[in-house]
């Protein structure tokens, strides 16, 4: 592993340089990236009174669901309100002003979008918070508002429960959005990986499939993550401070 780079200017205008050689540039983004906007990251955020009981990697599951059906549609949507009440931090600015960038991340939320990046550019390995699916997956599908998100109820089409459309441990990612990304990625010349523990499967291999075919890899994390030993070069530090200096 590549020793993190601690002088900023030097590290920022080692970054760039590196991206300025490189054609097709992906960016792998997890909660870190919504983090500077008030969303709580999955594993090290400081908890919140009201959920803190709560691992949230056990109410993101069907057996969660499954167990406590209420539960977790109350906390998804205490998150829609948080996301609702939200803006784009510098981080996502600075990300939609380089369209030329591939957008693949594990957020379920519409940061990016509201950012200013073309919706269908975005492709969410994790689905989507804003909208509701469901559960037996008869077809049924529909946009939520997340300010006023519904409670708890059952599909109007096959009375099976309905759930936010985002995919939870255990289940199968898009296949569509699977496909997209493994494409981009295997294609990468660089690969920025943004605020994520890399600690998910399949999304984490993602880094180690561009790294495989020759890709360069620069991690920007407040923390050293399951992503450090892949990369070339690393920035620790919030991604809301790097991204703006390194993509301007
Ligand atoms: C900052 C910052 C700032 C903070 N600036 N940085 C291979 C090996 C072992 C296990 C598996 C495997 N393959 C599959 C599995 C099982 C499982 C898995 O990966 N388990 C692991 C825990 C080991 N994977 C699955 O089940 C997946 N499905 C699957 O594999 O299907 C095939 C299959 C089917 C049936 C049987 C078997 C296989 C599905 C995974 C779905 C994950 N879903 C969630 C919830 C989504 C909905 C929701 O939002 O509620 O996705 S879990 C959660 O983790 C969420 C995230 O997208 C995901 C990743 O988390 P992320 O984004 O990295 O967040 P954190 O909190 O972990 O990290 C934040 C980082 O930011 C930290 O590093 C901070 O330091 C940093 N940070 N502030 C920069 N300002």
């Amino acid at each position: 592993m590549n020793q993190p780079i601690t002088d900023r200017k030097t590290a920022i205008l080692s970054a760039r340089t590196l991206l300025q050689q490189c054609e097709k540039i992906v960016c792998f983004s997890g909660a870190g990236l919504s983090a500077e906007s008030g969303i709580s990251t999955f594993r090290d955020s400081e908890t919140d009174a009201l959920w803190s009981r709560y691992d949230p990697t056990q109410l993101a599951s069907p057996e969660g669901f499954a167990a406590d059906p209420k539960l977790v549609i109350d906390w998804y949507n205490w998150r829609r309100d948080a996301i609702a009440q939200a803006n784009p931090n510098p981080a996502h600015l600075a990300l939609a002003q380089r369209p030329d960038i591939i957008q693949i991340t594990q957020n379920v939320d519409d940061l990016l979008e509201r950012a200013g990046c073309k919706q269908e550019s975005v492709i969410h390995l994790h689905g989507n918070i804003t909208h509701d699916r469901c559960h037996q997956r008869c077809g049924f599908q529909q946009k939520i508002d997340l300010a006023n998100p519904p409670p708890l109820r059952n599909c109007p089409m096959c009375d099976a429960p309905l759930r936010p459309a985002v995919v939870w441990f255990g289940e199968t990612l898009p296949a569509w959005a699977w496909q997209q990304a493994e494409q981009h990625c295997q294609l990468a010349d660089c690969m920025l990986v943004i605020g994520t523990s890399a600690s998910v499967y399949p999304a984490a291999s993602l880094i180690e499939l561009t790294k495989a075919q020759g890709g360069k890899v620069i991690v920007i994390n407040t923390h050293p993550s399951g992503a450090s030993t892949l990369a070339d070069m690393e920035l620790i530090g919030p991604c809301g401070e790097w991204l703006p200096e390194l993509l301007s």
